[in-house]
């Protein structure tokens, strides 16, 4: 008797993204992952934004050090748009059409929370730059790594050393609060894509959370695939 044909999950590689707060432990666990994957004999790069492209990286620097913010929030948030638009392009997608798995430290969840909700752009202009730069392309997984403020800005500290803080690790107490209470309720409202991962723990025990979130995720997505 012929074999039931079983549909696999396409050959393009996954991407996932990780988002959170300031010192949240996003660039820790990104490399732990890579690691993991690395070890399953998985093809994974690791990038971020804004940056992830030479173009991207130059418009990074404006940004971070709040040249952008002098420009005001809409001109600011085309800035992120046009770094975004460059490292999709150049980076993201022929990435993933070679079926190579791509991790990036935030993406346009970040645009959504810190311009968007937090920073009073309006809706239409946000989803407008969504549509330009990224199309219908949409993380397989996003890990939202959820930590007390101080804790995270604690560990901001602490990394940064005597080096000054950046255009949003000076934003006060409040805008951390609230960026916090964002990334949880989008975690609430895209459950099937957003995990919120409790990352008040040591960096191990972070891991074996992604990993294990990661593994039901792949499960899910191919019984999905398997019955389609
Ligand atoms: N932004 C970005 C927008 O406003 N809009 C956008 O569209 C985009 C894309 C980027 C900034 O730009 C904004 C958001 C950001 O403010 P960034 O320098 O890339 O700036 O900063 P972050 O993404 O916030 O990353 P950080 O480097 O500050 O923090 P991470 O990556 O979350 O944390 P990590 O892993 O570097 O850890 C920080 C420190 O804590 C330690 C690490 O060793 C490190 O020293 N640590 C832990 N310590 C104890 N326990 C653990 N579990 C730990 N995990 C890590």
């Amino acid at each position: 008797m012929a074999k039931a044909a079983v549909k696999r999950p396409s050959l393009r590689g996954r991407f996932i993204t990780f988002e959170g707060g300031e010192g949240s432990g996003k660039s820790t666990q990104i490399r732990r992952l890579a690691e993991r994957l690395d070890a399953a004999k998985l093809r994974a790069i690791v990038t971020r934004e804004p940056g992830g492209s030479p173009g991207a990286e130059i418009i990074r620097h404006l940004l971070l050090s709040g040249m952008g913010k002098l420009l005001g929030p809409d001109a600011e948030t085309l800035l992120f748009a046009a770094a975004r638009d460059d490292h999709v392009r150049t980076v993201i997608l022929p990435a993933l059409d070679q079926g190579t798995w791509v991790l990036c430290d935030r993406f346009f969840d970040s645009t959504r929370v810190y311009q968007g909700r937090l920073g009073q752009v309006p809706p239409g202009l946000v989803s407008a730059m969504q549509r330009v730069t990224i199309g219908e392309l949409k993380p397989d997984l996003t890990f939202i790594l959820d930590v007390p403020v101080e804790v995270g800005l604690k560990r901001a500290a602490a990394r940064r050393g005597s080096a000054a803080p950046d255009r949003f690790e000076s934003e006060d107490i409040q805008f951390h609060q609230d960026l916090r209470e964002a990334y949880r309720q989008l975690a609430a409202e895209d459950p099937e894509r957003c995990v919120l991962i409790d990352a008040n723990a040591d960096a191990d025990r972070v891991a074996k959370r992604i990993w294990t979130a990661l593994r039901k995720h792949l499960h899910a997505a191919f019984a999905v695939a398997s019955t389609a």
